[in-house]
């Protein structure tokens, strides 16, 4: 058993993995029996395009319970709200439907995603798409993987051969500085997909079914779970110019991949206001 002594007590993360993974699996089955009723509540938050549905407080209010339930010293953080310190070095974050307008939407990529921290380090992550119920999972140091397969990212070593994922924010001014980057990105690369969901595309990297991705804007709950399955996959995972993943531009991919991405994202300042 692996243990993690900065928590008090010492945790596994694989028995937080299997907390976790239990969890979701029966969030996802909430979000999905509550989706009819959820269209019709409906309200925003950041802009009027930036939406929370009832079901997304539903969710995390499970998720939440069924968590504290299990491990009452733990911290939470949640995207709809839910925040409190634990005092057992453990933190969960959770985004309950990472992909809201999908969900509004009926298009099928939108996930459950959970994280377990130790001392601020993610040990642990599960992400679930609600609708085809593909999960992917990670342990720090166990290797990330979808269902029992093991994942290894892409094998494209080339960037102008490379499908790469990104999105954008809801606010005006950051969607236009976005698009500057995007115009390009485009031109030098295979292919874009915005498919909606930082979560799903951070492990449709680890997979390969994205060779990289970029983002500006992620909040701590978009990013904590996929973050370790891309890093668990072998993909480097971060910011621009040293910094780590976060708000100012998260960065997945391979190494190859890395390299050319990250340079190219640095001389466009694409981690810079807007
Ligand atoms: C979504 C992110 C996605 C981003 C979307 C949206 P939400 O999170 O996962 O990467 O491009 O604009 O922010 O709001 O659906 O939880």
């Amino acid at each position: 058993m692996v243990t993690v002594a900065a928590a008090d007590p010492p945790v596994d993360p694989a028995e937080l993995l299997t907390l976790a993974r239990d969890v979701v699996a029966r969030a996802a089955e909430l979000v999905t029996a509550a989706r009819a009723d959820a269209l019709g509540q409906v309200s925003t938050k950041s802009t009027p395009t930036d939406p929370v549905t009832a079901a997304d407080r539903a969710a995390e209010r499970f998720v939440v319970d069924a968590i504290l339930a299990a491990r009452p010293a733990d911290g939470v953080l949640g995207e709809e709200g839910a925040e409190r310190p634990g005092t057992s070095g453990v933190r969960w974050v959770l985004d309950p439907i990472d992909g809201t307008v999908n969900f509004l939407y009926g298009i099928p990529a939108y996930a459950v995603s959970l994280a377990a921290e130790v001392d601020g380090v993610t040990v642990a992550g599960v992400v679930r798409n609600v609708v085809t119920g593909e999960e992917w999972s990670a342990t720090r140091g166990g290797g990330a993987y979808r269902g029992e397969t093991r994942l290894r990212g892409s094998a494209c070593t080339r960037l102008d051969r490379a499908l790469v994922g990104t999105g954008f924010g809801y606010d005006a001014d950051r969607r236009r500085q976005q698009a500057r980057v995007l115009a390009e990105v485009l031109p030098v690369v295979r292919d874009i997909r915005r498919i909606g969901s930082a979560a799903l595309d951070l492990c449709g990297a680890a997979e390969g079914r994205l060779d990289a991705y970029y983002e500006r804007g992620l909040s701590p709950w978009d990013l904590a779970a996929g973050e370790l399955v891309a890093a668990e996959a072998g993909l480097l995972v971060t910011g621009l110019r040293g910094r780590p993943p976060g708000e100012a531009m998260t960065v997945a991919a391979p190494p190859a991949l890395h390299a050319p991405l990250h340079e190219l994202l640095v001389a466009l300042d694409a981690d810079e206001a807007g």
